[in-house]
């Protein structure tokens, strides 16, 4: 490789990260993340913590990132704070411990965020690239997210090259980014397939202190087989749809799709993909997963948008052996474009996220288990909900084998209000909110959506007060939780 850069090892590269700095880290999902240099400075901090030094970093992403990022980092406790979003086991019991501050953030605001100023000045953009130019052209890999932002405004910055990923992915991305108020302008893309900016993000060259060379895949996970009941919810989204395209009150050419991430979604955009009725469709979303792959190979997905391919190794390859074919097809954008509300708003977006937890009257909790333990975070669900053609939201009506009701009399901890969602799906059937009040809203969700088992006792909640626009009872709204909590079974809960 012909460039005036040092070449580094990741050993050499995390010496000159210091404790206490602050590193933006590429990766939105495992995709694009920073692999070989986030694991070298694990190991440094496990060789100063054993010699009785403090060594913590803070550690901004785009969105979660992979095993090696921060299961690596979260085990050698080396995270002081962490943002914006995070999936990884042992970060979560730090955080949930209360030993890692981690602020839950929607992820389109991150970006921002650091431009501001707000979360003080990056020491570092750590970021992964396919390759990099003598004149400080980047070429990003398997994700946008946040790095654009992170290599513009960090002092330093560290530069993985994986081999893992060609050159040919030049044309895959596309690299805006908006200027600070009072200059920001309108965000001139109008079609979900517009290119508004650059294939490769531009530094300036001196700013890039060194390379470390590596050849390594994304580390995602597979998903878990669709079940009978994430089959019978998309089947269940899917028919809703259909039924606003009779309507007429979804256009017939349809409108672009954003699909959360997980096991639900996954198994929902299978059935919009398999529905007879839904036409070919465009998706504008954030993270693009296997099953989006599956659609536009099928020729059902005629253009995809994201801030990242995170998809499964084998599913890689097959894009990689023929990349051509996807060219004009998938396109990766930072995730302030990706889940601009200004563009979700005016591209008139369906969104379909995931909630933990809802509750009769149509608030959602999509981030904390039992209202205390962080699971993942809010990630880019707030930014579409909240501006969407139409919000939905999908869940199983139970987990934990029936004893937990993901619907409850009251949500305990509030991600989007029912100013926001505007239909809620389970196995069981659809609420449509649209034009409801609280009440009607309440009847839809427990006839519609609830497990069998819980009905009577959420009718039997909301006739305790007769009184109100949201006929809520402050001694009972948490008696599902509580007696989860004594008895391992929301069932036992008496008003
Ligand atoms: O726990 O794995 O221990 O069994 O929660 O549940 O049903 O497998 O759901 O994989 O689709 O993830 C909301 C977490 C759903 C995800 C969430 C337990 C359940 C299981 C997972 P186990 P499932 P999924 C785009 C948009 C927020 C961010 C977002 C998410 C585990 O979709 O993080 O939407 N969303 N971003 O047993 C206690 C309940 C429960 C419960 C489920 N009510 N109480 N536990 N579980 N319901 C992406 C980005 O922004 C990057």
């Amino acid at each position: 490789m012909k460039h005036t850069y040092p070449m580094l090892t990741a050993e050499e590269a995390a010496a000159l990260v210091q404790h206490d700095e602050i590193i933006g880290f590429s990766g939105f999902t495992p995709a694009g993340a920073a692999k070989v240099i986030p694991t070298a400075i694990a190991a440094k901090a496990r060789v100063e913590h054993a010699a009785g030094r403090p060594f913590k970093v803070g550690v901004i992403t785009g969105a979660s990132t992979g095993p090696s990022l921060d299961g690596e980092l979260a085990r050698a406790d080396a995270i002081k704070f962490r943002t914006p979003y995070q999936s990884d086991k042992d970060l979560r019991e730090s955080i949930n411990a209360g030993k890692t501050h981690f602020f839950d953030m929607h992820l389109s605001l991150l970006p921002q965020y650091v431009r501001y100023g707000f979360l003080g000045e990056l020491d570092w953009a750590i970021v992964e690239a396919a390759d990099v130019s003598v004149d400080g052209k980047i070429l990003l890999t398997t994700s946008v997210g946040a790095a654009p932002t992170f290599l513009s405004k960090a002092k330093r910055i560290l530069i993985e090259v994986n081999r893992y990923h060609p050159k040919e992915l030049l044309g895959f991305h596309d690299i805006y980014e908006p200027k600070n108020p009072p200059n920001r302008r309108p965000i001139p893309l109008v079609n979900a397939e517009d290119r508004i900016g650059t294939q490769r993000v531009w530094v300036d060259p001196k700013k890039i202190v060194g390379i470390v060379e590596s050849n390594r895949p994304d580390e995602i996970k597979g998903f878990t087989p669709a079940s009978d009941a994430t089959t019978r919810i998309g089947q269940n989204v899917a028919g809703f749809l259909a039924a606003e395209l009779r309507a007429g009150r979804i256009p017939k050419s349809f409108l672009p799709i954003q699909s959360g991430v997980g096991n639900v979604a996954n198994a929902v955009l299978g059935a919009i993909g398999a529905h007879p009725e839904i036409p070919r469709f465009q998706m504008y979303t954030e993270v693009i997963q296997d099953s989006v792959i599956d659609l536009i190979n099928a020729d059902r997905v005629s253009f995809v948008s994201g801030s990242s391919l995170t998809v499964s190794s084998p599913t890689l390859q097959t894009i990689y052996s023929r990349l051509e074919a996807y060219q004009g097809r998938l396109l990766l954008r930072p995730q302030e474009i990706s889940n601009n509300p200004e563009i979700v708003r005016r591209l008139g977006i369906i969104s379909i996220n995931t909630a933990l937890e809802a509750d009769i009257f149509g608030n959602v909790n999509s981030t904390h288990v039992l209202g205390q333990k962080m699971m993942n975070g809010i990630g880019g669900s707030g930014d579409f909900t909240r501006n969407a053609f139409i919000s939905i939201f999908t869940c199983p009506s139970t987990a934990k084998g029936g004893n937990i009701s993901a619907i409850v009399p009251m949500c305990s901890h509030m991600d989007h209000s029912e100013h926001s969602v505007q239909v809620l799906v389970t196995e069981h059937g659809v609420a449509d909110f649209r034009g409801k009040d609280p009440r009607e809203r309440a009847a839809l969700v427990i006839d519609n959506c609830v497990d069998p088992s819980y009905r009577e006792l959420l009718w039997h909640y909301f006739k305790l007060t007769a009184n109100g626009h949201t006929p809520q009872s402050f001694r009972s709204a948490f008696a599902f939780h509580e007696k989860f909590l004594e008895t391992g079974n929301m069932r036992d809960a008496t008003f």
